[in-house]
């Protein structure tokens, strides 16, 4: 497989100096804070954030000791970048659903269509892994599934409003099979009530994106602007030759994030690709002491009113951090 040299963020990004959100800030059992979905609700920003719990770096390496759990959290804050007040308990844990089939729940993102809040979120069940869709109570405590998918796909998000009368999602499923080895795509599908899935097409496949050679899936839900729909993807890399980049003896995929702007009536019609990365792992809690080194995982974007885009990502698997960019300087990326 190609090696992919060294990359690095577009200058076109400005990134906080420091995470957002750490373990530290969590009052309940958190080992990492990662891959975050915001939204704009009810004059907040809403955070609901991935937690996997029940070991440390020192632990993992030297005892071998794994993750208790996963749980998935909420947090809310008035400007979006600091002042986070965590609820008290996590919205999703997977100790509750110990004994049945699911492990558990993760990788949340969340949407608003038409007043009623959605999360997406994959799901590990003893026979593989499904997208799921769920209605978010407006108190932000009690979540009900709507829809889940045939295994084994993930990385789902809702566009923020119906197109041409219908729901409409991107997503990633895994094709292992068909392709030989990781080769996974972006896809599209649509449906009249968020139950029924359709109208399936091949948005991005990854050959597409010259920094990748592995994957490339949905990031956060797309953004609306007059020249289509900006959407954030994670781009993956694979080189054999990395060894331990983390705390597990080896992990050898590098994850960025892109960005493509998409037909505002069509969304399976690519207007645009930028052919290097939007946010790449840069900086020293990006790429050295974390989990999983060298990954960038973005599941919520922000378009303000005053043109600044804020971008939540996780980091490393660790913690979660925050990148702002001028929306006209993403759409040039995309369109030049
Ligand atoms: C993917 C998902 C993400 C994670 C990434 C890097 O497969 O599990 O949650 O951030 O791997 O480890």
């Amino acid at each position: 497989m190609p090696r992919i040299s060294e990359l690095k963020s577009s200058p076109v990004i400005t990134k906080l100096d420091k995470p957002i959100f750490t373990a530290a800030d969590i009052p309940y059992d958190a080992s990492l804070i990662f891959n975050a979905g915001v939204i704009k609700h009810n004059g907040k920003y809403v955070m609901i954030f991935r937690n996997d719990y029940g070991t440390d770096k020192e632990r993992f390496e030297n005892e071998g000791k794994h993750f208790d759990g996963t749980s998935v959290g909420v947090a809310v804050s008035d400007n979006g970048v600091d002042g986070w007040k965590v609820f008290e308990k996590p919205l999703i844990d997977s100790r509750d659903y110990e004994g049945t089939e699911i492990d558990r729940l993760y990788d949340p993102r969340i949407m608003k269509i038409d007043g009623q809040l959605y999360l997406c979120l994959a799901m590990d069940t003893k026979h593989g892994l499904r997208g799921v869709i769920a209605t978010l109570s407006d108190t932000l405590d009690s979540f009900e599934i709507v829809s889940a998918s045939a295994p084994d796909n993930r990385n789902m998000v809702l566009f923020p409003e119906k197109i041409n009368g219908l729901y409409c999602r991107l997503e990633r499923p895994m094709p292992v099979y068909s392709r030989g080895r990781d080769r996974f795509d972006i896809w599209f599908s649509a449906s009249p009530d968020l139950r029924y899935w359709g109208d399936n097409e091949l948005v991005l496949g990854v050959e597409a994106i010259p920094y990748a050679n592995d994957k490339v899936g949905p990031a956060a839900p797309p953004i609306k602007t007059e020249k289509g729909w900006l959407t954030l993807t994670h781009v993956v890399d694979r080189d054999e030759s990395r060894g331990k980049n983390g705390w597990e003896k080896s992990w050898k995929k590098r994850y960025t994030a892109g960005i493509m702007m998409l037909d505002l009536n069509d969304p399976t019609k690519v207007l645009g690709v930028c052919k290097e990365p939007l946010i790449a792992a840069d900086l020293p809690y990006e790429n050295e002491g974390g989990f999983r080194e060298d990954v960038i995982f973005p599941c919520g974007m922000i378009l303000e009113d005053d043109g600044e885009v804020k971008i939540y990502y996780g980091a490393s698997d660790t913690v979660t951090c925050l990148a702002t960019a001028n929306v006209n300087d993403l759409i040039d990326l995309c369109l030049k």
